[in-house]
């Protein structure tokens, strides 16, 4: 029987499973090699931590790598960075014991970011650097006919539609998932790296992550990639604080100042921790690992 220690915390409304015992040993080698590893070795533990029966589709995990660093995962494989995540696993080790309020560096897989614990307990995440890739993408959509919206990195590929024209309610979530997926679909025919959709009206979005789960948080890196379109569009000041509202309500507070050609930006926000467990994974269990 294996065990795997965790703790959950959600960001937001957006879950966030901390792998802090119990998971593979990826070997040397930097962050991004060990990345490789974790895919190439240990996809089943993926899978066994964020999928039915254990998870759901929505839960991204996060496994720390020492000595401080972090890979982000979901329903169907990995993510760059994770704003919300990062933000939880910070809540987490400050659950733990393991850090007090002040700067911490987190090594991820595309950069390192540096998260700030907040005495209140909200965390800020001084982002990697982000940039606006391409302005105005007009693609053909089945059903929606002509969408324009830009592609941008955050940490993570966004194709952002910045006035969507159907509005971002939890009532609309079933319409905006359908929508979302058709945008995917044509926006990857010229733009195959985009694997997240972010619907925005005003300060209100809807992201639809890789494996067809939408963000309950405002989404860190959306957030950051949105803030890159802010900045290049000249809408948005450096330090001026634009406040990001997800679906369900929660808001993150971004800012940014100037990197060369591209944005840091920094995303403020709050993780509550909501669970402390082991996942036992039973070689007897036909869904040992998860259902996929
Ligand atoms: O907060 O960056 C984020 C994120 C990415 C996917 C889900 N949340």
């Amino acid at each position: 029987m294996t065990s795997i220690e965790y703790v959950d915390s959600h960001t937001g409304g957006e879950p966030t499973r901390t792998i802090i015992a119990g998971g593979p040993n990826l070997g040397p080698g930097t962050l991004a090699q060990k990345l490789e590893v974790f895919r190439r070795d240990f996809d089943h533990i993926r899978s066994a931590t964020v999928n039915e029966p254990r998870g759901s589709d929505v839960m991204v995990g996060a496994l720390l790598v020492e000595p401080n660093g972090v890979i982000f995962f979901n329903n169907v494989g990995y993510l760059g960075m994770c704003g919300h995540g990062a933000i939880g696993v910070i809540a987490t080790l400050a659950y733990l014991g393991r850090i007090q309020p002040g700067d911490h560096v987190l090594e991820t897989p595309v950069g390192p970011v540096t998260a700030t614990l907040h005495e209140d307990g909200s965390v800020s995440i001084a982002n990697v650097p982000s940039y606006r890739e391409t302005k105005a993408l007009t693609v053909e959509v089945d059903g929606l006919g002509k969408i324009t919206g830009d592609v941008a990195w955050g940490g993570n590929w966004f194709y952002i539609v910045h006035d969507f024209a159907h509005p971002i309610e939890l009532s609309e979530v079933e319409p905006l998932t359908d929508a979302a997926w058709r945008i995917r679909q044509a926006v990857n025919k010229v733009a195959p790296q985009v694997d997240h959709i972010e619907l925005c009206r005003g300060n209100r979005n809807f992201v639809l992550c890789p494996g067809k789960a939408y963000d309950r948080s405002p989404c860190g890196t959306g957030t950051s990639a949105k803030l890159a379109c802010l900045a290049a569009d000249k809408k948005l000041a450096e330090g001026e604080i634009w406040h990001q509202e997800s679906i369900v309500g929660s808001v993150f507070e971004g800012t940014y100042q100037p990197d060369g050609d591209r944005i840091r930006p920094t995303i403020k926000g709050r993780a509550w921790v909501n669970a402390h467990g082991r996942l036992l994974l039973d070689p007897s269990d036909p869904f040992i690992h998860g259902i996929a």
